[in-house]
């Protein structure tokens, strides 16, 4: 018969605890060669910006001598950081990008 113990009580199932995730600032570092127009068009391309954030962006970036692209996962954060890499490097522009802990 019926207790009222076993049954109606959702007893916690032992499940390893998780860490929350962390998340990452995506940076973008000044330099005195990297263009302007290819600075915009990066932000434009990889953070889906439209031109007047890109450009906001990109002037902070120019004045300020860094500035944050975006805030990611761990894993996100990496994929950017690696693309804008490559992509400035292809096009022979010093541009960096980085990442620092959010
Ligand atoms: N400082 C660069 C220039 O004067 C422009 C730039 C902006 C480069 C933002 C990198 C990042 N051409």
């Amino acid at each position: 018969h019926r207790t009222g113990v076993d049954e109606s009580i959702a007893v916690d199932e032992s499940r390893p605890e998780l860490k929350p995730p962390r998340n990452f600032k995506v940076v973008l570092i000044n330099d005195d060669y990297t263009p302007m127009e290819f600075v915009v068009e990066v932000l434009e391309t990889f953070f889906a910006m439209d031109r007047e954030k890109a450009t906001r962006v990109m002037l902070h970036v120019h004045t300020r001598g860094k500035g944050v692209c975006g805030v990611f996962s761990r894993d996100i954060a990496e994929t950017k950081v690696a693309q804008v890499n490559d992509y400035a490097r292809h096009h022979q522009h010093p541009l960096l990008c980085s990442m620092e802990e959010a």
